[in-house]
């Protein structure tokens, strides 16, 4: 959590100094989400979300240099420096994106969970979506057939309060999201998402039901980011004093305390753990800084897949 924490931190001043361009979605705050799910999934599940993303990957296992290469538009990134802050993908970490559509990740996370059950593989899709994209049609498709055909997927909503400038109540009147599966007969439930270890219990949960066949399970995660929706967010649909509490918070913060107060970590084992990844960042900047930017040529590489099912088959 504290590397996305710091890896961002320095996205948003390399964003300043131009070196990263267009959209940049901050994950900060959140971190206890990605970092909850994936601790109590497999690493062979796979794992769909939409533009703020960063994060997941890193969870996935991505490294950071390819997550910085990636932000910065060069060729040794993630997505080979086409893909940008909202388009990363690693066949590899079966991590499948990094989506740019609001809730177009949810029909295409279904999709894997009905070639899971297809290939009778032992494994779950996690398919995760924003408090946004939980008001899109796709989602009651998805929804009913995957109860239909007890799929095993887990989707999570990350509720962080607001869709762009827009909060949850000023979209719908149901302001519970985890209820929207009550109409599908899918368990759901609201869970903390400021606690990472609350996330991974109610995830050990979902997970356990998607795999052993009884199909769909929902999760509403109530988070706050506490940047802008994006870079260029000025913010003005909300109240200081409303980041602040949230800030008090703090799912890193919150964690630090529990670990000293249970004696399982000391303050001088967090100052290493600190130098280490300040270690990495600046190692995955010079690597990402010092990386070439793809060819031109290369510009129409991978724009279309070579062969039928490519992240299925790998
Ligand atoms: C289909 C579609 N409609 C609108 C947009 C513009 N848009 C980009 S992000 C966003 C808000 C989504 O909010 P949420 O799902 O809560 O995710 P969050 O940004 O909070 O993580 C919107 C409306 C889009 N990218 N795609
Ligand atoms: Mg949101």
């Amino acid at each position: 959590m504290l590397a996305v924490r710091r890896m961002e931190e320095k996205a948003a001043q390399l964003y300043t100094q131009q070196k990263i361009r267009g959209f940049l979605h901050l994950y900060i705050g959140q971190e206890a989400v990605g970092m909850g799910i994936e601790a109590a999934i497999r690493p062979e599940d796979y794992v769909i979300t939409g533009y703020r993303e960063h994060g997941n990957a890193y969870f996935r296992g991505i490294p950071m240099r390819e997550i910085l290469a990636e932000l910065m538009g060069k060729a040794t990134g993630c997505s080979r420096g086409k893909g940008g802050s909202m388009h990363m993908f690693s066949t590899a970490k079966r991590f499948l994106g990094g989506h740019g559509i609001v809730g177009g990740q949810i029909g295409l996370g279904t999709g894997a969970a009905f070639a899971i059950q297809y290939r009778q593989e032992d494994l779950i899709s996690v398919t995760m979506f924003g408090d946004g994209a939980a008001r899109q049609g796709i989602l009651h498709e998805c929804f009913n057939m995957a109860m239909l055909w007890k799929l095993p997927v887990v989707y999570v909503c990350e509720n962080n309060q607001y869709a762009m400038g827009t909060s949850v109540s000023r979209s719908s009147n149901v302001t519970e999201i985890y209820r929207i599966a009550c109409a599908y007969d899918m368990p759901s439930e609201p869970v903390d998402g400021m606690d990472v270890r609350v996330v991974y219990e109610a995830m050990k949960r979902a997970a356990e039901h998607a795999r052993s066949g009884k199909g769909p399970y929902f999760l509403e995660i109530l988070t706050y980011r506490y940047r802008g929706h994006s870079m260029s967010d000025p913010a003005k649909y909300r109240t200081r004093e409303e980041v602040e509490q949230y800030k008090e918070k703090d799912p890193i913060a919150r964690l630090q305390s529990y670990l000293y107060e249970s004696n399982l970590a000391t303050p001088e084992e967090f100052d290493r753990i600190e130098e280490e990844i300040a270690a990495e960042v600046a190692e995955a900047v010079a690597f990402a800084e010092a990386s070439p930017y793809p060819s031109a040529e290369q510009l129409y590489e991978d724009v279309y897949v070579q062969s039928d099912y490519p992240f299925l088959r790998e």
